[in-house]
């Protein structure tokens, strides 16, 4: 008897991934994440550049609220444009907090200087990019930030098109 392993290719994950203000602010800085986000075969789903009132920021970083770093943040995420994406890729979600490197810019420059906090951080709270930390973080962040997204429908119609390279 012939068994023939039929193996499903791995659907693409995606994630949020946000372009903070420190770095908008510079366009060359900026422009280079962009482009490590193009050169790591991230598919850009969805991108738009815009500001954050003060009460988004409180709400996106409500599990931080209490730490001595939480008004600074808040204050810093709602002071320019940034820019948001959802990337897909494999392990989109690992990929690119690899590429970003550690939270803390000091971290970063030591033990992943080639990483993009490493290179383009500034202190522990301009630190360049944000990127979910799991599943349950990517789907609720991509919600905050393109409530208009369906995510059901991108999978069922796009993303299969785009793995099969079309
Ligand atoms: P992450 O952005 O690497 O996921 P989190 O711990 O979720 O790290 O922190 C959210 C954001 O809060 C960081 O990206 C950074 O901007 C800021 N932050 C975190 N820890 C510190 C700190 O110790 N000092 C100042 N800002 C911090």
């Amino acid at each position: 008897m012939v068994f023939l392993a039929v193996r499903r290719a791995k659907a693409l994950q995606i994630t949020l991934a946000i372009i903070k203000p420190d770095a908008v602010a510079h366009p060359l800085i900026s422009e280079a994440i962009h482009q490590k986000i193009l050169d790591q075969q991230f598919i850009v789903v969805r991108s738009k550049e815009l500001i954050w009132r003060r009460d988004d920021s409180e709400r996106f970083y409500a599990e931080h609220k209490g730490r001595f770093f939480y008004q600074r943040l808040v204050e810093f995420m709602s002071s320019g444009p940034m820019r948001a994406y959802i990337l897909a890729r494999e392990n989109a979600i690992s990929h690119w907090r690899e590429l970003m490197g550690p939270t803390k810019t000091y971290r970063a420059r030591y033990l992943s200087p080639e990483s993009i906090r490493g290179k383009y951080g500034l202190t522990d709270t301009r630190n360049t990019t944000h990127g979910s930390d799991s599943l349950d973080s990517a789907e609720r962040e991509i919600a905050f930030f393109f409530p208009e997204f369906n995510k059901k429908c991108w999978y069922e119609m796009d993303e299969p098109l785009i793995r099969a390279g079309y």
